[in-house]
């Protein structure tokens, strides 16, 4: 190779995977050389991306339909940090149409579902909800007409009890600076929110309700919320400036028909066929009538861990080609059934599948490739990339604030969440029966785990760290942009080496006596 960008042991990605046909590779088995100058610096580095043929996101990044990861919470969260969450189907259609519905309406730092009391409820139901839910202070409502506030300083509970909201609210009239008409504040987003903060702040105030012209109740705003929302460049929105949201389906049409129609009608900006079985006639099925019914919704297809798989996929009409199988962290499939393939292998095959496919089909659209599970480190994801256009996550999300996992204290009283397999038993159970083909046999098989999760706190912390953690990996190798990466892994400028296992131990950390690190660090 007569290029600057080059080193004589390393191979480029078509090289490195023709010389180890026949073998499963995953992470840790490769090793990635820079060859070009880096000449920028790491808050450079372009991440944006697309996840369907037609969405373009901020960050290269989705959370997995999972019930200890995706409901609404996480998905307003993630979208605020420029990736969506898809949110999971072991609910009913009715409720996860709710969800997407919740994510859809919401406002930055601006409650519009606000919990609420009537004046004729008592004191006694809100001192209930009160200890339920640790939420303290309440607009009063008759139907949707603002009339007081009650908070915890208006009432006490052995002496008030019995009485009705009406009896101890402050009343409307009193609310002069805590109340504030919609048509006052600016309409840009960030100013709207730089304004509301202003006026809590001359008010001495923790909560301001937000009203309309008739004093119809819209909002809610608290000190804390705008605290957390202040600031988010990268969020993700539609046409309309609501955050983007995605959806799971079953394999299962009858019941797909109605749940697709529901999330759709709900404002639901893509949908993902949820199986763990791709290139099925199914799905082949489900995702024809999608494309046909509504076609101004992309689908993600998948999962697949094979170039056949792949190409199906996208004959067939993806948006988008989800790729893994049997790789997640609490994922037993490798064990109970066949057609597994660690991660970068199944990565690479069927991202070569895709392109190759395109060009010889003169298709001019990109088909993003989702690398799904097997993710514990910012090099991991990195590595991905590569070849993928968006990486999905499970246990990295998993254990933060807002995932909808349970908490448990463990004996040394750390903090950790619940995380189970889509396949454990207990959530087929639920209703993800249908994703691993177990709706119609008798006896369930399962291909997962439930298990725990340390706590990793607020997303709004935790993913920041990742998004410079996959700078760092596209900086580290010259790229400026996930394309430009693309574009240098075919060129051969980003090129690879098998890793011994003696280099990965060198890699990890060693010879120490003890250490400790917040990061995700794997070897
Ligand atoms: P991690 O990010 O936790 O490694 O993997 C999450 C991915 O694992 C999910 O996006 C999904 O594809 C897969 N998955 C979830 N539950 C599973 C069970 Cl029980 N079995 C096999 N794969 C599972």
């Amino acid at each position: 190779m007569l290029t600057k960008d080059f080193d004589p042991f390393g191979l480029s990605a078509e090289e490195f995977f023709q010389k180890f046909r026949g073998e499963s590779l995953t992470f840790d088995d490769l090793n990635i050389l820079q060859t070009k100058t880096i000449d920028f610096g790491v808050d450079d580095v372009d991440i944006s991306t697309n996840i369907t043929r037609n969405i373009k996101i901020k960050t290269p990044l989705v959370a997995s339909p999972m019930e200890d990861v995706s409901e609404y919470e996480m998905a307003i969260a993630t979208a605020l940090q420029g990736f969506p969450t898809i949110i999971h189907y072991n609910m009913s259609i009715a409720e996860q149409a709710e969800q997407v519905d919740k994510v859809k309406r919401f406002e930055n730092g601006f409650i519009t579902d606000a919990l609420f009391f009537s004046p004729d409820d008592t004191i006694k139901s809100v001192i209930n909800k009160k200890q339920e839910t640790g939420i303290s202070t309440f607009p009063v409502l008759d139907g949707k007409k603002l009339v007081g506030l009650i908070t915890k300083n208006d009432f006490s509970s052995s002496l008030h009890s019995d009485l009705l909201v009406r009896d101890r609210m402050l009343p409307v009239d009193r609310l002069e600076n805590r109340m504030l008409s919609l048509s006052s504040l600016p309409t840009d987003d960030t100013k709207r929110l730089q304004r509301a903060n202003e006026i809590l702040l001359d008010g001495h105030q923790g909560v301001l309700l937000i009203v309309d012209e008739k004093r119809m109740f819209h909002s809610l705003v608290t000190r804390t919320d705008i605290e957390k929302n202040e600031a988010h460049p990268d969020s993700i929105k539609d046409l309309y400036k609501r955050l983007v949201v995605g959806a799971a389906v079953k394999t299962n049409i009858g019941e797909t028909k109605e749940r697709a129609t529901e999330l759709i009608k709900a404002g639901v900006d893509f949908l993902c066929i949820d199986s763990s079985h791709g290139n099925s006639t199914h799905e082949r099925d489900i995702l024809k009538y999608l494309k046909e019914n509504h076609p101004e919704i992309d689908v993600i297809y998948g999962n697949v861990a094979s170039a056949a798989g792949a190409i199906r996929g996208v004959e067939w009409g993806a948006d988008a080609i989800r790729v893994g199988k049997g790789v997640g962290s609490i994922c037993s499939t490798s064990r109970v059934s066949l057609g597994t393939r660690p991660q970068m292998t199944a990565t690479y095959a069927c991202a070569r599948a895709v392109n190759e496919y395109r060009i010889k089909n003169n298709i001019d659209y990109k088909i993003p490739i989702i690398s799904d599970g097997g993710y514990s480190s910012f090099s991991a994801i990195g590595k991905g990339l590569l070849f993928a256009d968006v990486i999905m996550l499970g246990s990295m999300l998993a254990g933060t604030d807002e995932s909808p996992g349970r908490t448990i204290y463990d004996r040394q009283g750390r903090k950790l969440k619940e995380y189970k397999g889509m396949g454990s038993i207990e959530a087929m159970t639920h209703g993800s029966a249908s994703r691993y083909d177990e709706e119609r046999s008798g006896s369930m098989v399962g291909e997962g785990v439930v298990g725990t999760i340390k706590a990793k706190g607020s997303i709004s912390q935790w993913v920041p760290k990742i998004k410079k953690g996959i700078r760092k990996c596209l900086q580290s190798v010259g790229s400026n942009s996930i394309n430009m990466l693309h574009e240098d892994v075919e060129t051969g400028k980003v090129l690879i080496e098998r890793m011994s296992e003696a280099g990965k131990r060198e890699a990890g950390i060693h010879d120490l006596l003890e250490y400790k690190t917040e990061l995700p660090i794997r070897y």
